[in-house]
């Protein structure tokens, strides 16, 4: 269906790009970020079927960069991706991307080198069809904005802190789910089930973001639609990490197409688009003197942004209203093994008919403590059959023509997507990109694509330079997308005909999933050598670079019997860490304990460790350290060797039980962080040694706590804690 036999001229095309670096005020402070040609989004780039595109990309940064064109059908080379198809455009470089526009439709580009996209490098890339349509049209991209460094906000989430939530909580009441939520709700059973089952707080998004932007502004305008008037809304999601809720207080949204991609159009009242999705909705203008607000509510209904249809008065749409947290929670546990596995208690869940977060939805399932009348086991998820507002999903998206596959030979893939959520690993049968060889398909060959989500988010798995069919009632006539947006215990099947050649990305499109390792390669065999990367062995090792990331945090405790704290440098597999007690002025001694080990198993709960331990305490005349075991130790100074394990147990308490050079045993058991209130956190300790404490932090800030402690060594302490 691309086969393009050139009847026409093609009509050359040129943009000039010229990233640099800037300074933007969106959210209240002044920020680094990146524009191209002095503005955020990247500009609305026009072409028309059968041009051909030249862009030149001029590097003014002093780091690398890349453009990748999502959702374009193009030469290999001329995909973007660095180190795997494209050459990295190098600081105060230009580069040349040429391919020729073989489709039409709604697509965008971004950056895809590291996590540039998060700071402004993304824009929308309209193809229009040859004949032009009397219809008018507007562009819409999305984003998110934070005023944290992408780089700390990717850092952070592998620290499982729940700083996010503190600060959601500032809007929405409950978004931590403490102790204390839990027991004012009467939801402590819950509450507890929840971490029995090694779970930390509900959340639909991970990041917390200080905006929503709609074409770059919290609020973008377009007052030049009249009465009755049918445009075509070209919505287009250039976020890092939100799927937004769209609504219109227009009336019903017509959807168009999807991914760039024509559709039977279907009316819907709402819709939810994934990260990286694109859908054009056709929309009418009721009323002159109107403006009728189009809303793009983050999933976890923190913000939103605005488009406003139209001038005049201003009509706006419903706001959403806050998520029941504990509902969620509630369903969770329902949906949790204890062994980590998702149960879909025989529902066979595919293609979002069936939303797990329904419960969550005042609108849907009515207020607190109410549950919906519709509940049988089928519909009790299905919010088209709970209510008369209805929601689009895949199942509903038909394709105008036949997307059947040509007959060939047809290789199929399972894939079980896979997750972390406390230690943030994300991955496909529990193996990032550089844990896994690149994935060997011929030309000729269609290829499926079972897959399985096994984890607590929904993924919207991407593949670049294809179009595969999303399978569904429609037989023949499913659609064609490039991403699929897939909930937690779906099924999905998707399906192309390989046509190309070289090496394609399939990732997650959740920008700190994908840069986790949530992600394949697929790869031609017999493909040309790319002449833009001369030596492939050693520009995939900076591709695997990204997933096999080291990350640092630390804390420490400063209190008024001394001081103690810990470490760790880990990533997906590895963990260094270290721990220390210091008394002041020799007082109480010194106590360093290292390890490094490897996680083990999808859950990661597994932790085997070697390590060195030094401690030095002026012990008393005939002073003997006894542990439970009846082992001594008379020792002032001891130095050990020492091998161990540690397991997070139900309840999230973590066991560690070891064995030193000496001889010597520990048992350990200790908890850390118990959300008692929305910033009061309770840790625990106790072991073998007849060493024990308890401490009580209050949150300040996401760098610092005040805190209080009882140590068995130490006594009493008080003063505060840092963490970064
Ligand atoms: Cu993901």
């Amino acid at each position: 269906m691309f086969g393009c036999t050139t009847f026409f001229a093609q009509k050359k095309v040129r943009y000039d790009l010229y990233v640099r670096d800037t300074t933007v005020n969106f959210a209240g402070k002044e920020k680094f970020a990146y524009s191209v040609n002095g503005q955020i989004p990247m500009p609305e780039l026009h072409f028309t079927e059968r041009d051909t595109a030249e862009i030149y990309v001029h590097n003014e940064l002093n780091t690398e960069t890349s453009i990748h064109w999502h959702g374009l059908i193009l030469p290999n080379e001329q995909d973007g991706v660095p180190y795997l198809t494209t050459a990295p455009i190098k600081a105060k470089t230009t580069h040349l991307y040429k391919f020729p526009i073989v489709q039409n439709g709604t697509y965008w580009y971004h950056s895809h080198t590291k996590l540039q996209e998060q700071n402004g490098m993304y824009g929308a890339f309209i193809i229009h069809k040859r004949e032009t349509e009397p219809m008018k049209e507007y562009t819409l991209i999305l984003s998110d904005w934070t005023n944290m460094k992408p780089f700390e906000v990717h850092r952070r989430l592998h620290m499982a802190n729940d700083w996010s939530a503190i600060k959601k909580a500032k809007i929405q009441k409950g978004a931590v789910q403490s102790y204390g939520d839990a027991i004012a709700e009467g939801r402590f059973k819950t509450k507890i089930t929840n971490e029995w089952k090694r779970m930390l707080a509900m959340d639909v998004s991970d990041v917390y973001y200080d905006k929503f932007l709609a074409n770059g502004k919290p609020e973008a305008e377009a007052p030049d639609f009249k009465k009755g008037e049918k445009i075509r809304l070209r919505i287009i999601n250039g976020s890092s990490s939100t799927y937004f809720w769209l609504n219109y207080a227009g009336g019903k949204m017509e959807v168009a197409a999807s991914d760039g991609m024509d559709v039977v159009p279907v009316p819907v009242d709402r819709m939810i688009i994934a990260v990286a999705e694109t859908y054009d909705v056709f929309l009418t203008i009721p009323e002159d003197s109107v403006a009728y607000e189009f809303t793009a509510t983050s999933e976890d209904r923190i913000r939103h942004a605005s488009l406003w249809l139209g001038k005049g008065v201003r009509q706006l749409a419903s706001p959403l209203l806050s998520l029941k947290y504990f509902d969620g929670m509630k369903m969770m546990n329902d949906m949790m093994r204890m062994d980590g596995n998702l149960d879909d208690m025989g529902m066979n869940m595919s293609l979002q008919q069936m939303d797990m977060n329904v419960v969550m939805y005042p609108e849907i399932t009515g207020e607190k403590g109410k549950s919906s009348n519709n509940d049988t086991a089928n519909n009790r998820y299905n919010s088209n059959a709970l209510s008369d507002i209805v929601t689009l999903n895949y199942a509903m998206l038909r394709s105008p023509v036949k997307t059947t596959l040509p007959d060939a030979p047809t290789k199929v893939l399972h894939f079980t997507l896979s997750g972390n959520m406390n230690r943030y690993v994300w991955s496909l049968d529990n193996k990032t990109v550089s844990e896994t060889d690149k994935i060997l398909i011929k030309k000729g060959e269609n290829v499926k694509i079972v897959l399985y989500n096994n984890s607590m988010m929904r993924h919207p798995m991407h593949l670049h330079g294809h179009f595969f069919r999303i399978k569904n009632s429609y037989g023949d006539y499913s659609p064609l997308k490039n991403v699929l947006d897939i909930m937690p215990m779906e099924t999905d099947t998707i399906e192309f005909a390989a046509t190309e050649s070289g090496d394609w990305f399939f990732h997650c499109h959740i920008l700190y999933h994908m840069m986790s390792g949530m992600g394949r390669i697929f790869s031609y065999e017999n493909s040309p050598p790319n002449p833009q990367l001369p030596n492939p062995e050693k520009a995939i090792k900076k591709l695997y670079a990204d997933d096999r990331e080291f990350h640092f945090m630390i804390q420490n405790d400063f209190a008024s019997n001394g001081n103690d704290g810990e470490m760790m440098y880990m990533n997906t597999r590895y963990n260094l860490q270290a721990e220390w007690r210091l008394g002041y002025m020799g007082e109480h001694g010194y106590e360093v304990e290292t390890h490094f080990g490897r996680y083990v198993g999808r859950m990661q709960w597994l932790f085997p460790y070697a390590g060195f331990d030094y401690r030095y305490r002026r012990m008393g005349i005939d002073e003997v350290e006894k542990n439970i075991f009846g082992q001594a130790n008379t020792k002032d100074e001891r130095k050990a060797l020492c091998i161990g394990v540690q397991y997070t147990l139900p309840l999230l308490f973590i066991a560690d039980g070891r064995i030193d050079s000496d001889g010597k045993f520990r048992l350990q058991l200790m908890r850390e962080d118990i959300p008692l209130t929305k910033r009061l956190r309770l840790n625990v300790m106790g072991n073998s040694d007849l060493e024990y404490m308890a401490g009580l932090k209050y949150v300040l800030d996401k760098t610092f706590s005040l805190s209080a402690h009882y140590d068995s060594d130490m006594g009493f302490g008080a003063g505060f804690t840092f963490m970064y």
